[in-house]
């Protein structure tokens, strides 16, 4: 990040939450995250007032939708979105700029992009711009005024992820769609949602009913905590929410392992046809399809194929990992069935790092969640990275964290911070980075907020940003806190971040 002098003195001064100013100076231009590319901090300040209208072209108005939405209520503005209008205006154009282009001048607020996510980012970009009580639900007494000068930003990798367990504990559309709220003001524009697994299945089957009746019926979170499903309408409406943020999810159904649910529905998909019992332990590892017979197809083809039509995103996730009950030949002989069906359905096929094993993963996205420093695939084309002690959003912050777990690492905000992409394997095998939340020890929607945030942050600018520097992520995420705390979103109070 390029900053000028001032800029960066504000940079250095964080403000603690309790003192949440209603009259403070405007912003640093550059005090964002993830960190803008290229801050230039010049000029007289803009400054939103009840005559101030929202322009778009047509073509953007679900962006300038979203940019009114968040602005109205603490401003308790009308900010109506119009075609055209002369000043006081924040301006969202098409141009060819290839990320976003910021620019604040006394007049106006300009944001430019090629494409609407790229206006979205920026949108996100302006709102951290703005004094912090904008993010209150309610109307401020404040001065909304952003500091004068560019933002030049763009990408550093295509695909910013975050995952979400929902079969371990079953967390509800409203959930998800404050989760995808939260994620999406980083920039993170994928979520990969973990929708079967051993204690549940939580996506509806139309071709199989039971798997909802019986693996998304009450007990069947962990420790027989809640259960529930969605449906496919819930599932379509997450995916229209999401689209409308930019963001696009990425179903996972969990095979050859972790797929003891689905056979407690149908014994059939067992080897001898009996079915196993219920497990709402957090045991991995001990359940398999069966690999030689012609039911586990057609059950397997029938769930891509519904799965493939309630899903426009590209890709389609398979799991693959930790299927110790198969073994090695069994498992490449499944792999090479299953990942050319995916394809079959018009998706590319996604799975974890073990299915690289496969010579059909050719094409294919794998994610990367081991342990080991480097990384080479052999098969797949591309990577995504969540190595479990750096990424795992489920690991405990320390050994006093209330919730998650340890058998990767305990992730300080600092250890979350603190790798590069580049040094598992070279930037051409490099789709991007994701940050996964595995569920066994989270129920509610504050437990995935405490463990997402602020290590969801530091994971979003290792995939946005150009350039990263712990101190000054340090400060820009410390400004940030007063914005969750108006935005109801449970965060982890980091002693590293004081
Ligand atoms: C592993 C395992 C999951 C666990 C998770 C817990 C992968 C890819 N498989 O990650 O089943 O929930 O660890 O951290």
């Amino acid at each position: 990040m390029r900053i000028v002098a001032a800029a960066l003195l504000a940079l250095a001064l964080p403000l603690t939450s309790a003192q949440v100013p209603t009259e403070s100076p405007a912003i640093a231009l550059g005090s964002v995250v993830p960190a803008p590319l290229e801050v230039r901090q010049h000029g007289a300040a803009f400054r939103i007032t009840d005559r101030t209208v929202i322009e778009a072209p047509r073509s953007a108005r679900n962006v300038a939708d979203r940019l009114a939405e968040a602005l109205r209520p603490a401003t308790g503005y009308r900010l109506p979105v119009v075609g055209q209008a002369g000043s006081n205006k924040i301006s969202l154009r098409t141009d060819g700029s290839p990320g976003y282009r910021l620019t604040v001048t006394k007049s106006a607020i300009t944001i430019g992009a090629r494409e609407n996510a790229g206006l979205f980012a920026g949108v996100q970009t302006l709102r951290q711009l703005l004094p912090p009580a904008i993010d209150a639900a309610t109307p401020q007494r404040a001065k909304w005024v952003v500091s004068g000068g560019e933002i030049v930003d763009r990408p550093r990798f295509e695909y910013r992820g975050a995952m979400l367990d929902l079969a371990r504990h079953f967390h509800t559309p409203a959930e998800v769609k404050k989760y995808i709220d939260a994620i999406s003001r980083f920039k993170i524009n994928y979520l990969h949602l973990h929708l079967s697994d051993d204690q549940g299945w939580r996506i509806q089957i139309d071709s199989w009913p039971r798997l909802t009746a019986v693996g998304g019926a009450p007990g069947t979170g962990v420790d027989g905590a809640g259960g529930g499903f969605l449906t496919k309408a819930d599932y379509r409406d997450l995916v229209r929410y999401a689209a409308d943020r930019y963001v696009t999810i990425i179903p996972e159904i969990d095979m050859p392992g972790h797929v003891n649910a689905a056979q407690v529905a149908y014994p059939e998909l067992t080897c001898d046809g009996v079915a196993p019992p219920p497990r709402t332990d957090t045991e991995v590892g001990y359940s398999s399809l069966c690999i030689g017979k012609d039911v586990t197809y057609r059950f397997v083809e029938d769930v891509i194929r519904e799965l493939a039509a309630l899903t426009p995103g590209p890709y389609l996730h398979i799991g693959g990992d930790e299927a110790h009950a198969t073994t090695e030949a069994d498992y490449i002989a499944f792999q090479q069935r299953v990942l050319p069906l995916v394809a079959k359905y018009g998706k590319t096929p996604y799975g974890w790092n073990e299915i690289d094993q496969a010579p059909a993963a050719t094409g294919a996205v794998l994610q990367y969640w081991n342990l080991e420093p480097t990384f080479t695939p052999v098969h797949a084309s591309k990577v995504v990275l969540s190595p479990a002690n750096r990424a795992y959003l489920d690991m405990k912050y320390d050994p006093a964290t209330r919730l998650g777990l340890s058998w990767a690492a305990y992730i300080e905000v600092d250890d979350a911070y603190g790798w590069d992409p580049l040094s598992y394997t070279p930037e051409r095998n490099i789709l991007g980075v994701e940050a996964p939340l595995w569920s066994e020890t989270l129920r509610s929607i504050d437990d995935i907020e405490f463990m997402a945030f602020p290590r969801l942050a530091a994971i979003a600018e290792i995939g946005w940003s150009a350039r990263k520097d712990w101190e000054s992520f340090r400060t820009r995420i410390r400004e940030y806190y007063p914005r969750w705390e108006l935005q109801g979103v449970d965060f982890y109070r980091s002693p590293r971040i004081g």
